[in-house]
C-alpha cells in the first residue's frame, strides 16, 4: 500500500474515535456525484453504528452556508467533499467537526479533524475525491465497510478521477474492492447500453450528429451495421459489436470529436456487484438527482430504496431525451460565431451547464471555447467550456466570465476550464462582446 494513502489513512483514526461519543451528528455534503456518494457512504456507516444522524446537501460552500453549519446545534458536524477552503471558520465551531475533503486549501487545522488527500502529497484532483477519503473513514470506523466501495466509486467516476488510470487513494480503494470481489472492471464501448433503437436515439454521450434523436437515422445506422433493429447492445457478437462501434467512431471523427473524448468514452468501466450497474451510470443517476434539486432521491436510492431507484431512472432518462433534443437542436441550427468563441441560446428549461459541455465535446470547434446561455425570471446565466487545447492558448474562463459578467452588470466565476456567469437580462451583447475582448487579450498576452 502507497505510503502516502496508509498516513492519511491512519490519520483518520482519532475522527472515526470521536464519533463513537456523539448521538447526535449532522453530515453536510456537496450535491454532485462526487457529494453524494459520500454522503450515502457516511450515512451507512452510521445506520450501521447504530447512530442518529440529519443530513444536508448544498449546492456550495459560502459564507451563508457555512453560518447554517455553525447554528445547527448538533455535537457533531462531518462535511465532505468541501470545507477545505473554510478550515479557519469551521476551527471556531463549538462541537466536534470533522472535514473529509479533496480541494485545494492552505489553512491547517486546530480544531478541526481534517483528512484531505493534498496534505499527505497526494493530488486531489485525480487521486482521490470526497467519497474515497469518506471510504477510508467508512473502514476506519469499521472494518466490516468494505462494500460500501462500490459507491465510492460513483464518486470517483463522478469527478472524472479515473480518465488517466487509478492513482493515489483511489488505486488503493479499487485494489481492496477487487479483491474482496465487490467490482470488477469491463472494456467501455461507443456503443450506448440496452435496446439499440432505443438507446441510441438518446445518446448523448456521445452524440452522434444524424443518429442521436433521429429514429430514420438510428435504422440506416444499424441497417449499415448489418444489425436487426430489435437487438440489444448485451447481445451483440463480437464481429458485431467491433462493425457498430467504428461505424460510431467514424461519425464521431467526421463531427471533430476529440481522440480523447472517444477514448473517455470507450475507456474501463467499473461494474458493481451488488448494484448490477456501473460506476458511470450510477454517478449520471446521482449527477441527475442532484442537479434538478433531488438530492435526497439519489440518498434514497443509495440506501437502497427500490421507489427512488425506479424515481431516480426515469427522471435520468427523462433528461438525457431533453439534452439529446435541444443538442440536435442547436446542431441543426449551428451555433453564433464570435472572433474568439462560439455560443448559442439555451431556450430549454435549465441544463445549460450540461449542454455547454456536450456541445464543447462534440458539436462545436474544438479549438474555440463554447458559450452557452439561458434567460429566466430576468436574469441571464452562462455557461462556458473550453478544451485542454484551448488552455495551453492562455484561455482562462474563471477569469474571463468574472470579468465579463462584471461588466454586464453581474458576476462570474469558477474554474479555467469550466465556468459560469450571471446578469440582468436584456445584457447578452453586452456580456459576449466584453468576452470576447478578454478571452483575445488572453490569447494575444501568450
Ligand atoms: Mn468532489
Amino acid at each position: 500500500m502507497d505510503e502516502r494513502v496508509l498516513k492519511l489513512f491512519s490519520s483518520l483514526s482519532p475522527a472515526s474515535d470521536v464519533i463513537k461519543e456523539h448521538d447526535n451528528i449532522h453530515i453536510f455534503s456537496h450535491h454532485d456525484a462526487d457529494g453524494i456518494s459520500a454522503a450515502i457512504i457516511l450515512s451507512r456507516t452510521l445506520m450501521r453504528a447504530g447512530k442518529r444522524f440529519t443530513l444536508t446537501l448544498f449546492s456550495t460552500l459560502n459564507d451563508d452556508n457555512v453560518r447554517i453549519i455553525k447554528e445547527c446545534g448538533a455535537g457533531c458536524i462531518i462535511i465532505a467533499d468541501m470545507g477545505a477552503s473554510y478550515i479557519g471558520a469551521l476551527d471556531e465551531i463549538d462541537a466536534d467537526v470533522i472535514v473529509l475533503d479533496h480541494h485545494k486549501g492552505d489553512t491547517a487545522a486546530k480544531n478541526v479533524y481534517y483528512a484531505n488527500p493534498h496534505s499527505f502529497g497526494i493530488d486531489g484532483q485525480d487521486g482521490g475525491c470526497g467519497a474515497s477519503v469518506a471510504m477510508l473513514f467508512s473502514v476506519s470506523v469499521d472494518q466490516n465497510n468494505w462494500d460500501l466501495v462500490q459507491i465510492a466509486f460513483a464518486g470517483i467516476v463522478g469527478d472524472k478521477q479515473h480518465l488517466k488510470g487509478l492513482s493515489g487513494v483511489n488505486e488503493y480503494l479499487f485494489s481492496e474492492g477487487k479483491r474482496r470481489g465487490h467490482i470488477t472492471t469491463a472494456e467501455g464501448s461507443l456503443i450506448p447500453d440496452g435496446p439499440l433503437i432505443s438507446s441510441l436515439y438518446v445518446s448523448a454521450e456521445p452524440y452522434i450528429r444524424g443518429v442521436s434523436g433521429s429514429a430514420d437515422g438510428v435504422s440506416s445506422l444499424l441497417k449499415d451495421a448489418g444489425i436487426d433493429a430489435g437487438r440489444s447492445s448485451a447481445d451483440l457478437s463480437d464481429a458485431e459489436r467491433r462493425k457498430l462501434s467504428s461505424l460510431i467512431a467514424v461519425k464521431l471523427l467526421e463531427q471533430n470529436v476529440m481522440k480523447e473524448v472517444i477514448d473517455e468514452i470507450s475507456g474501463t468501466r467499473y461494474l458493481l456487484k451488488d448494484w448490477n450497474i456501473d460506476a458511470l451510470t450510477f454517478a449520471s443517476l446521482l449527477n441527475s438527482c442532484g442537479r434538478s434539486g433531488n438530492g435526497g432521491i439519489g440518498i434514497g436510492l443509495g440506501l437502497g430504496d427500490k421507489r427512488c431507484m425506479n424515481d431516480a431512472l426515469t427522471k435520468d432518462a427523462g433528461s438525457r431525451e431533453m439534452i439529446v433534443s435541444a443538442l440536435r437542436d442547436i446542431d441543426s441550427k449551428g451555433l453564433g460565431q464570435k472572433n474568439n468563441f462560439q455560443y448559442f441560446e439555451n431556450t430549454t428549461s435549465g441544463f445549460t451547464g450540461i449542454l455547454c459541455e456536450s456541445i464543447m465535446r462534440f458539436i462545436a470547434d474544438p479549438n474555440r471555447p463554447t458559450v452557452g446561455y439561458s434567460v429566466s425570471d430576468g436574469v441571464t446565466k452562462a455557461s462556458a467550456r473550453c478544451t485542454h487545447p484551448i488552455l495551453r492558448k492562455g484561455v482562462d474562463l474563471s477569469e474571463a466570465m468574472r470579468l465579463a459578467g462584471e461588466s454586464a452588470g453581474g458576476g462570474g466565476g469558477g474554474h479555467k476550464i469550466a465556468s459560469g456567469a450571471w446578469f440582468p437580462a436584456g445584457n447578452e451583447n453586452i456580456f459576449l462582446d466584453a468576452l470576447d475582448k478578454i478571452i483575445g487579450k488572453q490569447i494575444n498576452a501568450r
